[in-house]
């Protein structure tokens, strides 16, 4: 049932390859903080998919720390449903930098799993206009041979 006056929407959350080992965990949290997977899969990013993935910060200093960084192992993609999905879930993750969010927010995600600056254990998009464009980076609309997405959550 739909609390009244709550907004559902949509999310992307990346467990990145520092904290895929620790999924288990970190899928318990985001389930318990009551959003619904829509969607998951377990991917290895190529170093032109995360050039492409991360390009709002190809001019920044941390640009290909962060692409070698993305692509050292397999990631988890998931879709979020969930009440104002893009700022729960970012509340979620807390602090980009792990060390300020031991500090500052310990039971966040970043806190629990990550390690420093970079290995930071998740991500989250940070408006809807992101959301739509990487969940469509990770779930293309038509996805070719194979299963299609056809999981339908109607009272989420
Ligand atoms: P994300 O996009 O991964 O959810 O993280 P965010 O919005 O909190 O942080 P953003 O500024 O978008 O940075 C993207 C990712 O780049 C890595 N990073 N490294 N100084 C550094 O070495 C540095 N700064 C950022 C982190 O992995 C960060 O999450
Ligand atoms: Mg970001």
């Amino acid at each position: 049932a739909r609390k009244v006056g709550s907004k559902k929407e949509k999310t992307l959350a990346l467990i990145k390859p520092d904290a895929v080992t620790k999924m288990g965990l970190i899928i318990e949290a985001i389930l318990d903080s009551g959003f619904v997977i829509s969607k998951a899969k377990m991917v290895q990013l190529s170093r032109t998919e995360a050039m492409d993935f991360y390009n709002e910060h190809q001019s920044r200093s941390f640009f290909s720390d962060l692409v070698s960084f993305m692509t050292s192992g397999p990631i988890v993609a998931m879709e979020l449903i969930g009440n104002e999905a893009v700022t729960t879930w970012r509340k979620l993750l807390g602090p980009t930098n792990s060390s300020t969010a031991r500090s500052e927010l310990p039971q966040s995600i970043r806190a629990r799993f990550g390690t420093d600056g970079r290995k930071n254990a998740a991500h989250g998009s940070d408006s809807n206009a992101s959301a739509a464009r990487e969940l469509e980076f990770f779930f293309p609309s038509s996805t070719g041979y194979g299963p299609k997405n056809t999981a339908k959550f109607t009272d989420c």
